[in-house]
């Protein structure tokens, strides 16, 4: 005999919501199972199970650090003295938990910049953190953000550019493999890895172990990318791989951390003369939006910094994003289903800055304030057309403050309405949606209305949808009663939240 609570008696299309599950909030595989109703087919290109848990982390760190945090360039030749490298009071802890104040549930370090330099202390070359007198050549940068990001919670991710202006043999097939045994390195050593970061950035001028001179390579045939891809799926399956074409997470074509609108997660990149595209060769044009119907579930990644530069320098202390410009701008990347990845880069004391971490501790209190309470916490849902009139498909799922029940529909279904009813009037300024992205991204475009002295009157409408949509008011709204509309999908909608939130005063 099973103990799982009973259903309530109610009517299907018409619930009382409570955040813990009973009945009408059991997957749709579990109503199926009991010989209900099917879930609908999935529609287009489909998330794999690593970009699922991708999604989820939302918004990311980005650590440039490195010759250039001594040098004050923003791309090191590679023939810098490793002994530059010398921060006064380096603290990976302070590091993350400023980091973890923002929210920020992952972050990136840039173990290997253009100049070559490894913040490790890699067997591959001399150009490394073991040849700097800093701690007597004994520091390792990657180990100690690896096992900080760890004991506060958060997941670490690896960069290493593959160019390397330091490297003798770059632009010689031996290069390539120095660059996938500094992988096996990163990959092997320091834990759990959640995504890998190839940069664009290649070939040009540099050191060359001497030679000084400028080296070109073919984009792409030079890397073999899909070998070194292959290699990082042995060593790291769960991990995500970062480019300008995927294979697991889009670059969303510009530096300043905004996405498209629509941002579509499928994309068929193209090279930038329309032949094939490969890291480093991308109309990038199309980047910010996507493709409506691509092949490839390839969601963008917004990257930008905190500051006017990657690498931390003096003269840019004064001109560090403000709180209210990274609200902004996580409305413009994570508000469009893409995430978003903020660079903070440390000083040379290897700290982060006093204004970067006041900056990073205001955008994750209004984070908190806006996103911890839900006002349709105890709402009451109903819809046009529910699946199969099945209550395991209802609109209450909407609602219910859980990721994996949904609201859908028959599969004819293209435009459909729920309304949604507050317990009692509640002002709001930001709406969250969500569709079940293991089903696709069928929605197209929705409304949403709010019922006014005996008629509905219109708040927003958005496009593209995916994992998240965050609609931001210009001033706040109240209401009891909401309606939203699937005013136009390319399949059946199967949305998994309608929620509303109140930004702090
Ligand atoms: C680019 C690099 O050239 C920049 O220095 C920076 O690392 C940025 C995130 O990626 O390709
Ligand atoms: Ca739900």
């Amino acid at each position: 005999m099973s103990a799982a609570p009973r259903p309530p008696a109610f009517a299907y299309l018409e619930g009382v919501i409570t955040r813990r599950g009973f009945l009408t909030a059991l997957p749709a595989s579990a109503a199926f199972a009991a010989g209900a109703v099917a879930p609908p087919a999935p529609f287009g290109a489909l998330p794999s199970e690593r970009q699922l848990r991708w999604h989820d982390l939302d918004t990311t760190a980005f650590l440039h650090f490195g010759i250039n945090t001594f040098t004050g360039r923003e791309w090191g030749l590679g023939d810098e003295d490793p002994s530059l490298f010398q921060p006064t009071a380096f603290d990976a802890d302070a590091i993350v938990a400023a980091l973890a104040s923002a929210g920020m549930t992952g972050v990136i370090l840039t173990c290997k910049h253009h100049d070559g330099f490894c913040l490790w202390p890699t067997a591959t070359t001399e150009h490394s953190i073991r040849k700097s007198s800093w701690r007597s050549g004994k520091g390792d940068v990657v180990n100690e953000i690896a096992l900080a990001a760890r004991r506060i919670g958060m997941a670490f991710g690896v960069y290493l550019s593959p160019w390397d202006r330091n490297n003798a043999d770059y632009g010689k097939p031996e290069y390539i493999a120095t660059y996938r045994q500094q992988l096996v390195e990163l990959l092997t050593g320091y834990g759990p890895v959640f995504e890998v970061w190839h940069d664009g950035a290649n070939g040009g001028d540099g050191f060359y172990g001497g030679a000084r001179e400028k080296r070109t390579i073919d984009k792409r045939t030079y890397y073999d990318w899909p070998g070194t891809w292959s290699l990082i799926r042995a060593l790291q399956p769960n991990a995500v791989i970062f480019s300008d074409v995927g294979p697991d997470v889009r670059w969303v074509g510009n530096e300043r951390g905004i996405a498209g609108d629509p941002c579509w997660a499928a994309y068929d990149p193209v090279g930038a003369d329309g032949g094939p595209a490969s890291p480093g060769d991308v109309h990038e044009r199309e980047s910010p939006t996507g493709h409506r119907n691509g092949s490839k579930w390839l969601p963008a990644e917004c990257d930008v910094s905190i500051r006017p530069g990657w690498f931390w320098r003096e003269t840019e202390n004064a001109r560090v994003k403000t709180a209210a410009q990274l609200i902004a701008l996580y409305y413009q990347s994570a508000g469009r289903g893409a995430n978003f990845l903020l660079n903070v880069p440390p000083t040379s004391a290897g700290l982060l800055g006093e204004s970067d971490i006041a900056s990073l501790k205001a955008f994750g209190d209004y984070r908190r304030a806006t996103f911890t309470k839900d006002l349709t916490e105890r709402a009451k849902a109903a819809a046009s057309n529910v699946r199969g009139n099945n209550r395991a498909y209802g609109p209450a799922n909407l609602v219910d403050g859980r990721d994996d029940t949904y609201w859908a529909t028959d599969d004819a279904v293209r435009a459909a309405e729920a309304t949604i009813d507050l317990a009692r009037p509640a002002a709001f300024s930001v709406i969250r949606l969500r569709e079940a992205i293991r089903f696709g991204q069928r929605i197209d475009a929705v409304s949403i209305d709010r019922w006014d002295r005996g008629s509905w009157q219109p708040v927003a409408s958005a496009t593209s949808i995916g994992p998240r949509r965050l609609i931001r008011l210009e001033k706040p709204v109240t209401a009891s009663r909401l309606r939203l509309r699937v005013t136009q999908a390319s399949a059946s909608p199967v949305l998994s939240e309608f929620a509303l939130f109140a930004e702090p005063t």
